[in-house]
């Protein structure tokens, strides 16, 4: 990606967290200096900028340090953030669940942390007068343990949320599952919604998802599936630091399939499936289908679907804003269940009440009668239950 798009990105973020930008600057370097990043002369030159446009805010497109966050704005004069800070602003402003409010209270928390100082000089600045003295070494250590404490709070609350899910997902096992995952803004939500018919959350910014969400989705032929929307991802983002991506790993890791969905009309495509390949490595092997999304803002659909089947053989193209733009989709999908799921005749003897339960609540009974002891099931089931059933000896047969 170039230099421009990234500043394009930024700018999408500062306007979802609702700032007004009036002005970029780039400063090309070789190492980021310590204390300002920049180099001494672009500060000047910058401040002056800042000055004559009565700008209040001044947004960093790379990662500061809390000692380069806080010279910047001592000299400067006015408030710096940096890339994490946006984002976690904007998840802030977004989170609804009680799961996504606890997350991004940790991330901002542990952001926090180290530029405890800074936030000090702000605080005090606000209430005037006092200068730029800090609150005293003893007030900033109380103030530290206090923020420790609470994050291991927040940690807890998290983990007991976490188990709460897994054991969720753990006891449905009914339907195949796919995640869609992808970067911020490649139209998630949007594919969710035209699968399922239901209605989902869309937004033409970044991070208008960041909670999880399941829906089921028709593909046909008696077959569905459990699609879940997932956050998204953005590069040179500390993911460690935003929890919600956790739950989008895991939701990715119990999956059956990953829809990796690729906005096929952005210039900078291909680094964005880089960023998210190289943030989804912990979950592959995995089976992937890759959906390069809005194609009816392709020039030649057909040249693009053969440029990409040469790498991923299985990509799909989809549109979300035209009729039948997702049935190509729906259709692997189906593809792909009834693989996941074949049909299956299973007898199993009256007696076995476990194994009935089991199967009541692992596989998708389609048709069940009982004769002389014995229940004959009809039933979708998860091919990797089925071949555990061969092996333990139930009478089995396919079709
Ligand atoms: N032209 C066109 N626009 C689309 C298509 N699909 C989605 N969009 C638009 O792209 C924008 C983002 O869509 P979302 O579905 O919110 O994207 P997302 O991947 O869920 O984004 P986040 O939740 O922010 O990570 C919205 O303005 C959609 O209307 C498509 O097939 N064609
Ligand atoms: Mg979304």
């Amino acid at each position: 990606m170039h230099v421009d798009e990234h500043l394009e990105e930024l700018e999408r973020l500062a306007d979802t967290a609702g700032a007004q930008v009036i002005g970029r600057a780039i400063q090309r370097i070789e190492a980021p200096t310590s204390n300002f990043y920049l180099g001494q002369g672009k500060v000047e030159e910058l401040k002056d900028t800042l000055a004559a446009a009565g700008a209040t805010l001044m947004l960093f497109d790379e990662n500061l340090t809390p000692v380069q966050g806080s010279q910047l704005e001592q000299h400067i004069g006015v408030r710096v953030m940096d890339r994490t800070e946006v984002i976690l602003d904007i998840f802030a402003t977004r989170a609804r669940s009680s799961e996504a409010k606890l997350q991004v209270e940790l991330a901002q928390l542990e952001y926090l942390l180290p530029r405890l100082t800074r936030m000090w000089t702000h605080l005090s600045r606000i209430r005037g007068g006092i200068g730029l003295r800090g609150p005293g070494e003893t007030q900033l250590e109380t103030d530290r343990r206090r923020i420790r404490t609470k994050i291991s709070v927040v940690k807890k609350r998290l983990k007991d949320v976490a188990e709460h899910r897994a054991n969720q997902r753990q006891g449905r096992r009914d339907l195949p599952t796919a995640a869609l995952v992808g970067y911020t803004n490649a139209g998630k939500s949007s594919l969710l919604k035209a699968l399922s018919g239901h209605d989902v959350f869309i937004e033409d910014r970044l991070f208008a998802t960041v909670d999880t969400l399941a829906r089921e989705v028709d593909v046909g032929e008696g077959y569905r599936y459990r699609l879940t929307d997932t956050v998204g991802f953005i590069r040179k983002l500390p993911h460690h630091l935003v929890a919600s991506f956790r739950a989008t790993l895991e939701e990715a890791e119990d999956a059956d399939l990953l829809l990796h969905v690729i906005d096929a009309s952005h210039p900078g495509w291909e680094d964005q499936l880089d960023v998210v390949e190289t943030e989804t490595t912990s979950v592959s092997p995995k089976r992937v289908i890759h959906v390069f999304n809005k194609a009816d803002l392709l020039p030649d659909r057909d040249a693009f679907l053969a440029f990409v089947r040469e790498r991923y053989p299985h990509a799909v193209l989809t549109s979300t804003v035209r009729e039948g733009g997702v049935e190509d989709l729906r259709r692997a999908l189906r593809t792909s269940a009834q693989a996941l799921r074949p049909i299956a005749e299973i007898r199993v003897p009256v007696t076995d009440g476990k194994l009935l339960a089991t199967l009541h609540r692992d596989a998708e009974i389609l048709h069940q009668e009982q004769t002389n002891g014995v229940v004959t099931l009809r039933a979708r089931i998860e091919a990797r239950l089925l071949g555990r059933l061969r092996q333990e000896g139930v009478e089995v047969v396919l079709g």
